[in-house]
């Protein structure tokens, strides 16, 4: 595995030179924040990560995310010009020496918590999602005072009932017409690149608000990377995200689809999954219900050697800033993670 973290770039108050302090630090994981999403970056931009990346002592191997215009996972005709910049982005992340793009197909709402910052027993803040408290919420109701965190501010309450109206007018057999498009034309420029195109699973994996979503479970994920079966079409196995629901045998998935090669990117995260939603915990498997050395072990076992990140840490020792992107959390557990592959490598050789 290629240890790897998130930057968001020079606002983050995270510096490089913090993240490349983690020992086997290996890549950083970034992207162009100043452009609308669907738009063009401008290579300017992507040199300017790469070098500031590079002048740190780190690699620029991984873009998460270069976000999917609405307008593509909608099927309408103005994908077209919003396909051809993201092919274009995909181009100029070659030519910059990008290896792998996450990115996801989620409706509207990228991630969704109702929570923050709750507290847990140690007196640690995580993000949390409660389905009682999601059910109360309508984003079709434009005149609610009622939000969840993490909702993109970009869209007015009206515009965002307006758009949610859209993809309940839509069918799961719709979104995957259109994930096929957009597959179709993406995937084959990724190849030229040699990029590996790395899909994030919907978080959580299951339909909010009545909207289609479609990258939740094992037989979805099966369907996914047979619409366009090449080994650039793959995967960002998130832990957290499939983890979330009991129905999914993160251990065997991870497996499988490593064995097939086309786990490109891991986010690492645990949760505890509860009857009513789940709470993000430590990374440590006894503080959750994911067991991450089988995890791990399922990885290693089966030729993985891609990227995997720290995913969202708690914030812990004070520390505030970006919920679940703090510095001190994320490093105990890309500390974690090195502990474990050092020990499930060495112990495969015995
Ligand atoms: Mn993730």
């Amino acid at each position: 595995m290629k240890l790897s973290f998130r930057w968001y770039g020079k606002d983050d108050k995270i510096t490089l030179q913090h993240i490349r302090q983690i020992p086997g630090m290996d890549s950083i994981v970034t992207a162009v924040y100043d452009v609308p999403v669907g738009e063009v970056w401008s290579r300017e931009s992507i040199a300017d990560l790469k070098k500031m990346t590079e002048d740190a002592g780190l690699k620029f191997d991984v873009i998460e995310s270069v976000p999917v215009h609405e307008d593509i996972k909608l099927g309408k005709p103005s994908r077209e010009k919003y396909i051809e910049n993201y092919c274009e982005n995909i181009r100029r992340l070659g030519e910059a020496g990008v290896k792998c793009i996450c990115y996801n197909f989620m409706p509207v709402f990228d991630w969704t918590r109702t929570q923050l910052d709750h507290v847990l027993p140690d007196g640690s803040t995580s993000l949390v999602y409660y389905q009682e408290q999601v059910d109360k919420v309508d984003p079709l109701k434009s005149d609610s005072d009622l939000t969840l965190p993490g909702w993109d501010a970009s869209y007015t309450r009206d515009e965002l009932a307006s758009v949610v109206a859209e993809y309940n007018a839509m069918t799961e057999d719709d979104l995957w017409d259109n994930i096929m498009y957009f597959l179709e034309k993406v995937i084959p420029v990724a190849a030229e690149c040699d990029i590996n195109m790395a899909i994030h699973e919907d978080d959580p994996c299951w339909s909010i608000f009545g909207l289609p979503r479609i990258i939740t479970d094992e037989k979805n994920l099966d369907r996914f990377l047979s619409l366009v079966d090449d080994p650039h079409n793959g995967l960002t196995f998130c832990v957290g995200s499939l983890g979330c629901s009991n129905k999914n045998d993160i251990v065997s998935m991870a497996a499988k689809y490593a064995k097939m090669g086309r786990i490109h990117f891991v986010h690492m995260r645990n949760v505890a999954v509860l009857d009513n939603g789940f709470e993000e915990r430590a990374h440590l498997s006894s503080c959750g219900s994911i067991d991450m050395y089988a995890v791990m072990k399922a990885l290693h076992d089966n030729g993985f050697t891609g990227y995997v990140r720290p995913d969202h840490g708690r914030m812990i020792w004070g520390e505030t800033g970006r919920p679940g992107y703090g510095l001190f959390d994320r490093a105990l557990g890309a500390t974690y993670l090195n502990g474990l592959w050092e020990a499930i490598e060495k112990g495969s050789k015995e």
